[in-house]
């Protein structure tokens, strides 16, 4: 039986992996932690949640063996647009909290699912389908945390044969919690406005070229990676997944076929600009696809019209019973 700890839970994915486990493990074996019990109010009434710095190694040992947990979801992190303002503090939460995750993880045996990110790529790698293996050498200090984080995942299964998979994923695109700080964070951001506004004015340039993924695959690829065949995986961590290649002008389009009146202006924002310009414009996820089937449901037509259609009627009913 699996028996699931759930680090940064309160984030954009954490928000919805967490239901999501509960459904298909239940709910009392799915432990959801975040670093203050502040705002995790609904987590704490649907289900077991621990309140988890990811900096004190012992307590996450404490958890693991007060709840028998066999699998962690290691989802705390900081991301790129943050992490430039303050570098070392992003070093503490994705590198010191991630060995911490891998330690106690080895003293417990448990396995580990991390995330890592398109950001590992920069500017000397391939830019378009970029390979899943190919010259990296980051220029974010979260692209560079990201890197660090694979290579750590897999020197832990290598030396200790401990089960560690995960994925580099694109912009995530999600309707329930905002993304913080990530230099992909246009592509939510687009939505609320274009409903509440009908404008956006955008930090990335029009013609950014960015991979995304829309959060139903997010969450269907990370449980199906680690209920894959282990004996499959030749690649175990860090696989490349895509779904969705566009640019700001690409989603005001799509947007604009709903809302016609749509307008976007741009304000560029030079640090999270030249992130982007640092990351592929596209992946090729094929040992994805090949190793554990990996196989996104939503393009861009669909994404765009089910965060239109479920954020709509949400702000919508917001809306009215604020007033
Ligand atoms: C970010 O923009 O920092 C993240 C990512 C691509 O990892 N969304």
């Amino acid at each position: 039986m699996k028996r699931i700890l759930v680090t940064g839970a309160l984030g954009q994915i954490g928000t919805e992996l967490v239901p999501y486990l509960r459904e298909k493990y239940g709910t009392d074996n799915v432990i959801a932690s975040g670093k203050s019990a502040n705002g995790s109010e609904k987590l704490i009434e649907t289900g077991p949640f621990e309140v988890l710095d990811i900096t004190v190694r012992e307590r996450i040992t404490d958890l693991i063996g007060k709840h028998k947990i066999n699998t962690v979801y290691h989802l705390a992190s900081m991301l790129s647009g943050t992490g430039e303002a303050n570098p070392l503090g992003l070093w503490e939460v994705n590198l010191d909290g991630l060995i911490n995750i891998l330690e106690a993880s080895r003293e417990t045996g448990c396995s580990v699912f991390f995330p890592s990110s398109i950001a590992v790529f920069g500017p000397d790698s391939p830019k378009d389908k970029t390979p899943q293996n190919t010259i990296t050498r980051p220029t974010s200090i979260y692209g560079i945390s990201k890197i660090t984080g694979e290579l750590l995942c897999d020197y832990y299964h290598n030396r200790y044969g401990l089960d560690i998979r995960g994925l580099r994923y694109p912009g995530v695109i999600s309707n329930a919690t905002l993304p913080g700080g990530g230099t992909t964070d246009y592509a939510v951001h687009i939505f609320y406005d274009a409903i509440r506004h009908g404008r956006y004015t955008c930090f990335l340039r029009e013609n950014s070229s960015i991979d995304m993924i829309y959060m139903p695959d997010v969450l269907e690829g990370a449980v199906k990676l680690m209920e894959a065949d282990p004996g499959k995986l030749r690649h175990r961590n860090a696989f490349n997944v895509s779904a969705i290649t566009v640019t700001p002008s690409e989603l005001t389009e799509e947007i604009k076929k709903h809302i016609p009146d749509f307008k976007i202006d741009y304000d560029i924002d030079p640090v999270r600009q030249a992130i982007a310009d640092s990351w592929p414009n596209s992946l090729d996820d094929t040992a994805a696809r090949a190793e554990w089937g990996w196989e996104p449901g939503y393009n861009l037509e669909m994404m765009v019209e089910d965060m239109l259609k479920v954020l709509g009627a949400r702000l919508k009913q917001t809306k009215s019973s604020a007033e």
